[in-house]
């Protein structure tokens, strides 16, 4: 509904500087080397693919990168996020489908952030074990993949260096424009974030009470504002590890009691079927972390979620 056709731009974003363990950065080039390119073109895709984002050259500009606070690698991700804004925006505006291969999941800062340059009133729809809502004031671990969607909402703490060079003091995205599906693994610090500012987040808690069918029907009632025109654009951000590990097991911080392989699906197609997907992210996969077997299964599931918020599984 938002594109200008069926174009998809592969955005792969080999990346690990927002947490401590290394492996994430080769996510994207499993992904694709498994064949997620032509997976996409026999869905009817025109993909758009010219090798992976360029981070190193980056990382060359950054001679040093001391930590801000608490916060570990500040600049590198930061200028790294800048990044990955500009390119998903550019192809936002071309009328594309960008689709981020992480790489940890702070890149969501650079890729909802280009999202919401072209398309101002879209959504936010974080699938995620984890709520990746700390500030740099509350972060425990200082690792910044806790922390994107709080640069997002332009929460309190915010607006520091180097940060602020690029994103905009205003908040980007509005509290109410953003939904939650499979926390479990939440700090406490979070949980005072989300209750304050009254964000919806459907934990693996309601995923059960409800069935996962009813957990969408309201993510979507919610952004929408109960509206039944479900016309708001959104842009999906899927953590590999809301999955349950036995299903998505290479990982950095796998938390069990995740949600099924059917259930991870059935969210990416239902979400196609709304027609108001302008950008997806698949963040987290780390192949270096276990057995090959392990490995391999992770990235098999990786494609399969990718593929059917693409249309796969839609009769
Ligand atoms: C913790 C933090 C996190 C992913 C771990 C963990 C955040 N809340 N996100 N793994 N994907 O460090 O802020
Ligand atoms: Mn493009
Ligand atoms: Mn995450
Ligand atoms: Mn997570």
């Amino acid at each position: 509904r938002f594109l200008k056709e069926k174009t998809v731009a592969i955005v792969g974003c080999p990346f690990s500087g927002g947490q401590r363990r290394t492996g994430v950065d080769t996510g994207p080039h499993a992904l694709v080397s498994a064949g997620l390119p032509k997976q996409l073109e026999e869905l009817g895709w025109k993909v758009e693919f010219n090798g992976h984002q360029k981070f190193e050259e980056i990382g060359k500009t950054i001679t040093s990168d001391a930590d801000i606070g608490v916060m570990k690698q500040p600049r590198l991700v930061s200028a790294v996020t800048k990044a990955v804004a500009d390119t998903v925006e550019k192809h936002a505006r071309a009328g594309h489908l960008p689709l981020t291969l992480g790489g940890d999941h702070s890149l969501a800062l650079g890729t909802v952030s280009g999202s919401l340059r072209v398309h101002s009133d879209a959504a936010l729809i974080w699938i995620d074990a984890h709520a990746d809502i700390n500030t740099p004031e509350t972060t425990e671990t200082g690792n910044l993949h806790g922390c994107p969607v709080s640069f997002l909402l332009g929460l309190p703490g915010t607006d520091v260096e180097p940060f602020n060079s690029w994103v905009p003091a205003k908040p980007l995205l509005r509290s109410d424009s953003l939904v939650y599906i499979g926390l479990r693994d939440i700090d406490a610090g979070e949980r005072k974030i989300l209750r304050d500012n009254n964000i919806k987040a459907f934990s693996m808690h309601h995923v059960d009470k409800y069935g996962i069918g009813k957990v969408v029907e309201m993510a979507l009632d919610h952004v929408n504002g109960n509206s039944s025109r479900r016309d708001r654009p959104v842009h999906l951000s899927f953590d590999v590890d809301a999955l349950d590990p036995t299903v998505a097991p290479s990982t950095g911080t796998p938390v069990r009691g995740g949600l099924t392989f059917r259930e991870g699906h059935y969210i990416c197609e239902a979400l196609y079927e709304t027609g108001c997907l302008v950008a997806v992210d698949l963040m987290e996969v780390n192949p270096s972390l276990l057995e090959d077997r392990d490995a391999q299964q992770t990235i098999a599931v990786g494609c399969s979620l990718v593929r059917a918020a693409m249309g796969e599984t839609l009769l």
